[in-house]
C-alpha cells in the first residue's frame, strides 16, 4: 500500500511541467501564484531544491512596479480560457517578458520561503527572492490601501476565492456586458454545477476589461469597479509581513518595514471583531462592514489576531460549530466555506460550500498559533482522513467526502505534506 505522502508526492511529480507546477492537470494548466507558494510549502519536506525552483519560476512574472501576478502564462501548447490574449500584459509599462494577468493574489511566498528555509537553510537564496517579496509587499500597499488602516483592498475577486457569495452584493452592481465571447475550458473538465455561473464570468470579464483599459493602475482604488477589503487576503498578508521580517533577520537586512506593517495590520483586523458573531467583519470599500457567512470572517485566526477568550468563542460558536462551519451530523466533513445556516450555502459549488484542504491548512496554523493546540490536532486529523478516503481534489462535499472540481490538486497533496510533517 503506498502511503497518503508518497501519493502527494507523485501528484505534485505528474502535475510538474519541469518549470512550474500546475495547480490541476486540465482545468488549471498555467501558473497561479498562491498555488505555488503552496506547492513550495509541501516541497519544503520532500525536495527543498524543487520548492526553491517553485518560487523562482513565479517571480519571473513579476512586473517592474513590484507586483506578483495571479497567472504566469509559460509558453505551452495547452487549452485554457480566457488566457493570455485577455490580459493583453504585453501593451502594459513593466510587464514582464512573459505573459502574465494584471491582478495578484494572497501573497502567502514570504510564509513558503521561511517554511523552505527552516526545512533547509540557504541564505543565498534568500538574499535573491527576499527584495523581489518586500517589493510586492510595498506595492501592495502603495497601490491598493484604501483607507489608511494598512487593509488593502482587492479589485477582482480572482485575487481571492473568487465564486465566494461574499461578493455577490459588489458583483451584482457590476454591468454584466456582453455574452462571453469564448468558450470557458474550465465546463469542459469539471461540472457546471461545480463552477460559476456564466452571468459570474460575465462580470469577472467586465472587471478586467475596465482594468485593462487602465493597464491594470488604477489612479485611485475611487475608479475601481471592484474594490473588497477581504480577510482571507489581508490575514495572509499580515503573516506574510512577518514571515519577510523573520527573513530580513536571517540575512542582517532591515526588518523594520515588515515587522511595522504586519502590526498594523493585526491592529487592523483586531478592530474588526464582531462580539455577536464571535467571528470577524469585511465589505466592499464603499459598503458596510458585515459578518458575511462565509470563512472568510474566520482568516484573522491565521494571523494570529483573537485574543484568548476571542479564539476560544471563534472556534467553539463560529468554526466548529455544527450549524456553521464545522463537522454535523448531517455534514461530518469540516471546515465548510460557507455556513451552513447562511441562505447561500452550496455543497457542491466551489468557494459556496465545499470543504477546501488549503482553508483547513490556514485555519490549523491559526489554531496553533492561538494556543489551541487539541484543535487544531482535531482539524488536523479530520483534514488527512478525508484526503486518505477521497484523493486530492480541487475540493469536497461536506456530507459526503466526495471529491468535486479538478482531481489531482497540487495543493491539496501539497498541504497534506506539510499537514502530515
Ligand atoms: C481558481 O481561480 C481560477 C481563476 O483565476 C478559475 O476559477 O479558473 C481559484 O480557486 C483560485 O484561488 C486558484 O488560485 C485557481 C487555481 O487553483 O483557481
Amino acid at each position: 500500500m503506498v502511503s497518503l505522502a508518497d501519493r502527494a508526492v507523485e501528484v505534485l511529480r505528474r502535475n510538474d511541467t519541469g518549470s512550474f507546477v500546475k495547480p490541476g492537470p486540465l482545468v488549471y494548466p498555467f501558473q497561479w501564484n498562491w498555488d505555488s507558494a503552496l506547492v513550495a510549502i509541501g516541497f519544503a519536506w520532500v525536495d527543498p531544491a524543487r520548492g526553491r525552483a517553485e518560487v523562482r519560476s513565479l517571480l519571473r512574472g513579476r512586473w517592474a512596479d513590484g507586483m506578483v501576478p495571479h497567472i504566469v502564462f509559460h509558453p505551452q501548447d495547452v487549452q485554457y480560457s480566457p488566457g493570455p490574449e485577455l490580459w493583453d500584459s504585453a501593451r502594459c509599462p513593466g510587464a514582464p517578458a512573459l505573459p502574465t494577468s494584471g491582478i495578484t493574489q494572497p501573497p502567502v511566498v514570504a510564509t513558503a520561503v521561511r517554511t523552505l528555509h527552516e526545512a533547509d537553510p540557504d541564505l543565498r537564496f534568500l538574499e535573491e527572492i527576499v527584495p523581489a517579496v518586500d517589493a510586492w509587499h510595498r506595492w501592495l500597499h502603495e497601490e491598493r490601501s484604501p483607507d489608511g488602516t494598512g487593509l488593502v483592498a482587492i479589485l477582482h475577486p480572482w485575487e481571492s476565492a473568487d465564486n465566494a457569495p461574499r461578493f455577490d452584493a459588489a458583483l451584482a452592481r457590476i454591468d454584466s456586458g456582453d455574452p462571453l465571447s469564448f468558450t470557458r475550458t474550465d465546463r469542459q473538465h469539471a461540472e457546471d454545477a461545480e463552477r460559476p455561473t456564466d452571468l459570474d464570468y460575465r462580470r469577472y470579464i467586465a472587471i478586467v476589461e475596465h482594468l485593462r483599459l487602465h493597464h491594470y493602475r488604477l489612479s485611485s482604488i475611487e475608479e475601481a469597479l471592484f474594490a473588497y477589503i477581504d480577510l482571507c487576503f489581508n490575514a495572509v498578508l499580515t503573516v506574510a509581513e512577518s514571515d519577510l521580517a523573520w527573513l530580513c533577520g536571517e540575512i542582517g537586512a532591515d526588518s523594520e518595514r515588515a515587522r511595522t506593517a504586519a502590526a498594523r495590520l493585526r491592529a487592523a483586523l483586531r478592530e474588526r471583531w464582531d462580539e455577536g458573531a464571535a467571528a470577524y467583519r469585511e465589505g466592499d470599500v464603499r459598503g458596510e462592514q458585515t459578518v458575511t457567512g462565509t470563512v472568510a470572517d474566520l482568516f484573522p485566526l491565521y494571523a494570529g489576531v483573537p485574543d484568548e477568550r476571542q479564539a476560544r468563542r471563534l472556534f467553539e460558536e463560529s468554526l466548529w460549530s455544527p450549524e456553521r462551519f464545522g463537522p454535523s451530523k448531517e455534514a461530518p466533513w469540516a471546515v465548510t466555506t460557507v455556513a451552513k445556516s447562511s441562505r447561500d450555502f452550496d455543497a457542491c459549488r466551489y468557494w459556496r460550500g465545499p470543504v477546501w484542504i488549503n482553508v483547513n491548512w490556514f485555519l490549523v496554523r491559526g489554531l496553533e498559533r492561538c494556543g489551541l493546540a487539541a484543535e487544531a490536532d482535531g482539524l488536523r486529523g479530520l483534514t488527512l482522513e478525508l484526503v486518505e478516503r477521497s484523493g486530492f481534489s480541487e475540493y469536497y462535499h461536506p456530507s459526503t467526502g466526495a471529491p468535486l472540481g479538478s482531481g489531482d490538486f497540487s495543493w491539496s497533496a501539497a498541504l497534506t505534506l506539510d499537514l502530515l510533517h
